[in-house]
């Protein structure tokens, strides 16, 4: 059931990412939405091509197929074959260590990762996700991993527009017994986002990541073929049970994206996908998001002076 008091208060919030919510679901206003924007944008396209063409011998993935890997995101709504530098997963990790994470993204929550089970003490109930703020600010390997001229080519080709960075965001899944709650709060339910008329984020392991420990979930090419189980469910933006997926699709298209560290791919999060909770290792994981618009609502900006410690 939609509360409308709910819809009300964050619609004065966010106006434009409220009418967003409600009318990206359809799928022909997402192309006439994006369509137009491409347009308003062709002036500034192909110059903003040409720079990232030119500065890509400077790029992390310059011996990536940029061409196979666009037709891929195209086909699938995913594509694979990233891998970042060993002295940016140094960079990355360096940070997370020395930086205080975010217990439920929030802010009052604040706590040294190796001290987790403390911090659980203190609040009482064990942590499923944890988060930075202002990673790409505070540390240089994601500022630069956000400017990545192949990275920010493939945003352009993909969004059909001059893409928009919407924000980085960089968080712990840890091998907890989550409430339901929690893994609903956190995205280990089945789901689709929708998070702009066109989007799509870039995923980073920056630890280890094997199966049943912490695996991202993506069903390949259900942007095109949502599961229609209920009635209404071809707009419809809700949780799905694992049963109703695995009965929907077919197991070869779940894909359970394991990888080392440094392991990245591309995905339309409008596909069907979720989180999942290690078994025994927890996992860092990077995502970096482009979209259309900026709504606020993606970033992990936060005011420094409003960050405390559990
Ligand atoms: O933690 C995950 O792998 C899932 C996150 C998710 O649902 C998302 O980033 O849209
Ligand atoms: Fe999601």
């Amino acid at each position: 059931m939609v509360n409308i008091a709910n819809v009300l208060s964050s619609f004065k919030e966010n106006p434009g990412y409220v009418a967003m919510r409600g009318l990206a679901r359809f799928p022909m206003v997402r192309n006439v939405v994006s369509s137009a924007r491409g347009a308003l944008n062709y002036r500034a396209f192909q110059p903003f091509l040409q720079n990232c063409e030119k500065r890509m011998d400077q790029s992390f993935f310059k011996d990536v197929d940029r061409r196979i890997f666009i037709n891929e995101l195209n086909r699938d709504g995913l594509a694979f074959g990233l891998m970042l530098p060993d002295a940016t997963l140094k960079e990355i990790r360096n940070y997370a260590i020395n930086t205080p994470v975010y217990a439920d993204r929030k802010p009052n929550m604040g706590f040294f990762y190796r001290e987790r089970e403390d911090a659980e003490a203190k609040i009482g109930k064990p942590i499923l996700v944890a988060q930075y703020f202002n990673a790409r600010k505070d540390c240089g390997a994601i500022s630069k991993l956000v400017n990545d001229p192949f990275l920010e080519w493939v945003a352009a080709m993909y969004l059909g527009s001059v893409p928009t960075f919407v924000g980085c965001n960089l968080w712990w899944t840890s091998p907890v017994q989550a409430s339901d709650e929690d893994k609903d709060k956190h995205a280990h339910f089945y789901h689709r986002d929708v998070d702009d008329f066109r989007f799509f984020k870039y995923f980073f392991y920056i630890t280890d990541v094997k199966e049943d420990e912490g695996a991202h979930i993506c069903v390949r090419a259900s942007i095109s073929n949502p599961p229609v189980i209920k009635k209404g469910d071809q707009w419809n933006i809700r949780r799905y049970t694992d049963s109703e997926i695995n009965g929907y699709y077919p197991a070869d298209d779940i894909l359970e994206i394991t990888g080392r560290a440094g392991t990245g791919f591309a995905e339309d999060t409008l596909c069907i996908h979720k989180g999942s909770t290690p078994k025994t290792e927890p996992r860092l994981l990077l995502q970096i998001q482009y979209a259309l618009f900026d709504y606020g609502t993606m970033n992990d900006d936060r005011n420094p002076a409003e960050l405390s410690l559990v």
